[in-house]
C-alpha cells in the first residue's frame, strides 16, 4: 500500500524485493567496501557508508560533496545495479515524481546503537528531483521534522522492504534515525541497510 505521510512524502510499504537487492548489494560492496566517513569537524559518523552509480556522496575534513571516484579505491564507483535503478524510478513515479533518473545511490549501514541526527539533504544540485529511500534488514524509527531543526516530529517505523519517497515540499525537511535497537532479521542478521537514490548533479 501507499501512504502519504505529509505533502511530498510517500511511504510504499514492503515495496522492494529485499532478497534480490541483498544479492546485488553484496556485489557492490566487494568493489566499494564500507567505510566510516569523517565530518568536517574531524569526528566519525556512526553509520558506515559506500556508494554506487555515477556519483558517490563523500564527507571528510573538506566537507560534504559528490565525487565520481571512490577515494578508497581510486576507481569509479560500481555501476548502479539495474534492479536498484528500476526500483527507484518506479517508486518515484508511483509517488508522483515521474522522470526521476538517479545518478547516485548512497548506501548506509546501521548496527544496533547507531543513529543519524537531524539533518537536511542539501548537497544535491537539483532539489526538484526527489530522494528515494529503501530500508533493508531490521526495523528503524525514522523521524521527520519540517523546515526547522527543532519542534515536534512525525515518527515513521521503517521495516525491511519499505520505500520512502521525499520530494516537493518535503525534499528539504529535517529528518533522522533514532538509535537502532537490537533485533535480528532472518537474512540480514542484526543490521539495517538504507539505500538512498539521488540526483546529485
Ligand atoms: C536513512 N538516510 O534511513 C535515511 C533515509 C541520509 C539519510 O537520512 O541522509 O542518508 S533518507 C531520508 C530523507 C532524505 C531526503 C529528505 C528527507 C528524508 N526528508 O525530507 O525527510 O538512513
Ligand atoms: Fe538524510
Amino acid at each position: 500500500d501507499s501512504v502519504e505521510i505529509c505533502p511530498g512524502m510517500v511511504l510504499l510499504r514492503d515495496f522492494a524485493d529485499s532478497a534480490a537487492l541483498q544479492g546485488e548489494l553484496e556485489s557492490v560492496l566487494m568493489a566499494a567496501p564500507l567505510r566510516r566517513m569523517q565530518t568536517s569537524r574531524g569526528s566519525y559518523m556512526s553509520v558506515q557508508t559506500s556508494n554506487c552509480g555515477q556519483f558517490g556522496w563523500l564527507s571528510d575534513r573538506q566537507g560534504y560533496r559528490y565525487s565520481d571516484i571512490d577515494p578508497l579505491t581510486g576507481e569509479p564507483w560500481p555501476v548502479m545495479p539495474v534492479i536498484f535503478r528500476q526500483l527507484a524510478e518506479t517508486a518515484a513515479e508511483l509517488a508522483g515524481f515521474p522522470g526521476f533518473r538517479p545518478d547516485a545511490c548512497l548506501i548506509n549501514y546501521y548496527q544496533p546503537g547507531t543513529q543519524m541526527g537531524a539533518h537536511q539533504d542539501r548537497d544535491e544540485s537539483d532539489c526538484d528531483a526527489p530522494i528515494v529511500s529503501v530500508s533493508l534488514g531490521i526495523n528503524a524509527r525514522f523521524f521527520v521534522l519540517g523546515s526547522e531543526r527543532r519542534g515536534s516530529s512525525i515518527p515513521v517505523n521503517l521495516s525491511d522492504g519499505d520505500v520512502l519517497v521525499f520530494g516537493g515540499p518535503a525534499r528539504l525537511f529535517f529528518h533522522g534515525v533514532r538509535k537502532l535497537k537490537f533485533s535480528e532479521h532472518p537474512r540480514f542478521g542484526p543490521v539495517r541497510w538504507n539505500l538512498t537514490f539521488r540526483k546529485a548533479l
